[in-house]
């Protein structure tokens, strides 16, 4: 039977970077969860008989999560709800399966790279029917509508068996458990050149893949181990945990330390990656070097023509603006558009669609294609095994050639985790205003050659997005980048992005955090950050 709940609203319920995210605990406060799921759904127009895929990266509240959202979008009206088995779905398997199906949307439940379990976070977000999260447009319409709610639709109906697969009825609907790598699989044999991957491989290549306990562990086994015939034990940490095992899974070089251990040690395999919570996140790692994701990012961009999806060419790149200008360089010398955005996938969504772009990236460890519309961890690692697979050379070597070639964007991101929300708030602001006096001035050498805070302009919607972070530009292409986090649950996150642009032939040594020491010390001054926040070194140093 179909009841009508009646409920109040939270005055929390507002989704950051990518879905609302909170602590377990306030997911469990009974009505939460049910209020913005019932938010999203009174925001959508249409979908009376269509198709909603639903899946989560496993951590914990998930199986409980999935049930309630299956029976509110049978009692809402949706035809079926594709659900993977066991509640699993990475998040971009569940973009891909969107996209397949033709299905109006999804729910994806994840809180991504932050920790699980009984007092960890949990997440919900809500993806469009063309596979990628809900631009601002309607996550502003679901905010807006957890504000005056009074009451959501839910089923009496026993739980779905989310073990079995096969088709069952809820009400109205047909609810479908479908295994849930079979269709990414299939999707990514249809991209990259499995023969040839499998024969590096058979040559000896080694590599660890680290799935962190996360949602990547099935995938990565069926891939890796699987089709790609790596030996077993090449995957790690590869059953996903409802709380991680208790750690981070945020594929970091503070959270994925053991990967960066063997990888630095004469032990070390040819090639070391890792994936965050729910799958959208890569870490690369060669024998001896890190790959900075924006590197990484560049690198693939160089390479991308070398995977048979990508032969034709790339029709443009884009990255958020904090993330280096590593690839600008490459679309120059390619002659395409290097796209700049707003921290968050949704923002690619519209470039990916009209073709504008076909390789996007983040600094953060994400990066995708026009496969699907969000960041693909398990993708970016098979794209970089395709390109080794055709070069035959180590990553170091292939990482050098490409700072011998375009140049190199020292870059490092320091956060600051956990701050009093309201001295954060006040530091942008003041930040915010000294743009205005900034251009100019003289730091030691640094001289300022501009500063705002980062406003977009979709060239495809027209739409506008204002306040996307403070930006400091000096000449000779170094910057420092301000911005708040929106994907955090405790106080505030203030992100802290330094840049540093070195020509081909200049060499500022190996070592980052040396080669930005200036800008990083100029960083905290600028910001006062010691005397505002209480801190003098970052929680994180990715
Ligand atoms: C962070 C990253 C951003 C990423 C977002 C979601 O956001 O900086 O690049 O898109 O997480 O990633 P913020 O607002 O905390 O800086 V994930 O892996 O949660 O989907
Ligand atoms: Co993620």
């Amino acid at each position: 039977m179909i009841k009508t709940v009646a409920t109040k609203p939270f005055a929390d319920q507002k989704p950051g970077t990518s879905g609302l995210r909170k602590k377990v605990p306030v997911f469990q406060t009974p009505g939460y969860l049910e209020n913005f799921v019932q938010s999203i759904f009174d925001s959508l127009e249409g979908f009376q008989g269509e198709t909603l895929v639903v899946g989560g990266d496993g951590r914990f509240f998930n199986r409980e999560a999935i049930q309630i959202v299956a029976k509110m979008a049978a009692a809402n009206g949706f035809g079926r709800v594709v659900i993977g088995k066991g509640g699993i779905l990475s998040t971009p398997a569940a973009s891909a399966l969107i996209r397949h199906l033709g299905a109006y949307g999804g729910i994806i439940l994840s809180a991504s790279h932050n920790p699980g379990g009984p007092e960890g976070d949990f997440g919900v977000k809500y993806n469009i029917g063309a596979g990628g999260p809900a631009p601002e447009k309607i996550t502003d319409a679901i905010f807006a509508r957890t504000g005056t709610i009074d009451a959501y639709k839910i089923s009496d109906a026993p739980d779905v068996d989310l073990d079995r697969l096969g088709e069952t009825a809820l009400e109205g609907a047909t609810v479908e458990v479908v295994d849930p790598v079979a269709q990414y699989l299939s999707l990514m044999t249809s991209l990259f050149d499995f023969d040839a991957i499998r024969a590096l491989v058979a040559s000896g290549f080694r590599m660890r893949f680290d799935a962190m306990h996360a949602v990547t562990g099935p995938y990565a086994h069926a891939i890796f181990e699987g089709a790609l015939g790596a030996p077993a034990g090449t995957v790690v940490n590869g059953t996903p945990l409802p709380d991680f095992g208790g750690h981070h899974p945020d594929p970091n070089l503070t959270y994925a330390h053991d990967l960066y251990e063997l990888m630095m040690s004469p032990e070390a395999p040819d090639f070391g990656a890792a994936s965050d919570g729910d799958g959208d996140r890569n870490l690369v790692i060669g024998r001896g070097i890190y790959v900075a994701p924006s590197d990484s990012l560049a690198i693939l961009a160089a390479n991308a023509t070398l995977a048979p999806g990508y032969a034709r060419g790339l029709a443009g790149v884009a990255r958020s603006m904090p993330t280096s200008a590593a690839v600008d360089h490459v679309a120059e010398k390619l002659g395409i558009r290097a796209y700049e955005t707003p921290t968050g996938w949704k923002f690619f969504g519209n470039l990916l669609d009209a073709g504008l772009a076909t390789l996007c990236g983040e600094e953060s460890a994400g990066t995708g294609s026009d496969h699907i519309r969000e960041k693909d961890g398990v993708w970016a690692v098979l794209l970089w095994l395709n390109i080794l697979a055709k070069r035959r050379e180590p990553v170091a070597g292939l990482v050098r050639e490409h700072w011998a070639t375009y140049g190199r964007n020292y870059y490092t991101r320091h956060d600051f985790d956990e701050v009093d929300l309201a001295a954060a708030q006040a530091l942008m602001a003041d930040l915010r205003a000294a743009t205005a006096t900034l251009p100019g001035k003289a730091f030691g050498a640094l001289v300022v050659e501009a500063a705002d805070d980062f406003a977009y302009h979709d060239p495809v919607d027209g739409s506008d997005s204002k306040n996307q972070g403070v930006r400091v530009m000096f000449e000779g292409g170094s910057r420092v980048v301000y911005r708040l986090s929106g994907t955090g649950t405790v106080g505030a996150t203030l992100r802290v992005y330094i840049e540093r642009y070195e020509p081909p032939g200049g060499d500022l040594g190996e070592e980052t955090q040396t080669a930005l020491c200036d800008l990083i010390a100029l960083s905290r001054s600028l910001a006062g950050i010691q005397a505002r926040l209480g801190r003098t070194t970052p929680s994180v140093i990715a």
